[in-house]
């Protein structure tokens, strides 16, 4: 007989980030995210670290939703820009979600500078009925790109290079930055915890 896979219920409306998640964990969780939810509310993102924003994302949704709810607070860091964009990483440009005018942004604030490292980060929380369970943390080093290269990916993947590499996130492809990406790193975490846990 089959059993089917357990329900993960990621509470983000970025569908990049629900892709990347399936492929790194899909054949062993059921992965769904808010957008199968149409009735869930918005979260106001007020923290002011990577951790409050995936606890509150992580708590609201969980209140709404069956089983276990894991929620994804990522962005940016950049040496040279004394952290930014960090949090405020996809409304940098001035528009949330705006990834064009964030990279735009990003270049602009970079031009000229040597010191070129950065980061990727990434929290993720799991709740369940409007508790946390427990929460994870992944990060990839880099460097700052002159230009975007590459399609893939989504975000400032045009942009970073992981170290080690000479070619971007995005001209580098799912498979290689899963392995070694803020998300993925986060998320090897998640399951092992999950498989600890039941
Ligand atoms: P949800 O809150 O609905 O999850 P969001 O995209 O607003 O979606 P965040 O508040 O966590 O999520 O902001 C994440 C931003 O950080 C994202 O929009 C990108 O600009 C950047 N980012 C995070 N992970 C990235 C990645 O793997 N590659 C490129 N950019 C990334």
């Amino acid at each position: 007989m089959l059993f089917p896979l357990p329900l993960l219920v990621i509470a983000t409306r970025n569908s990049h980030k629900t892709q990347e998640i399936r492929e790194m964990i899909g054949a062993r969780y059921q992965v769904r995210d808010a957008t199968d939810f149409p009735d869930l509310p918005a979260v106001d993102e007020t923290g002011t670290t990577f951790l409050e924003n995936a606890t509150l994302k992580a708590i609201a949704i969980s209140r709404e939703v069956p089983g276990i709810v894991l929620s994804d607070d990522s962005g940016l860091e950049v040496d040279a820009l004394h952290g930014a964009p960090g949090v405020w990483s996809s409304s940098f440009g001035g528009e949330e979600g705006n990834h064009a005018k964030n990279n735009a942004r990003l270049l602009a604030d970079m031009a000229g500078r040597t010191d070129r490292a950065a980061r990727f980060r990434c929290t993720m929380v799991l709740a369940k009925e409007g508790e946390v369970i427990a929460h994870f943390s992944g990060t990839v080093e880099g460097r700052i790109l002159d230009e975007p290269y590459g399609a893939g990916g989504f975000g400032y993947d045009p942009l970073f290079a992981p170290a080690g590499h000479d070619h971007s996130f995005a001209e580098l492809g799912a498979e290689v930055k899963n392995s070694m990406s803020h998300r993925g790193r986060a998320l090897a975490q998640v399951t092992q915890w999950l498989e600890e846990n039941g």
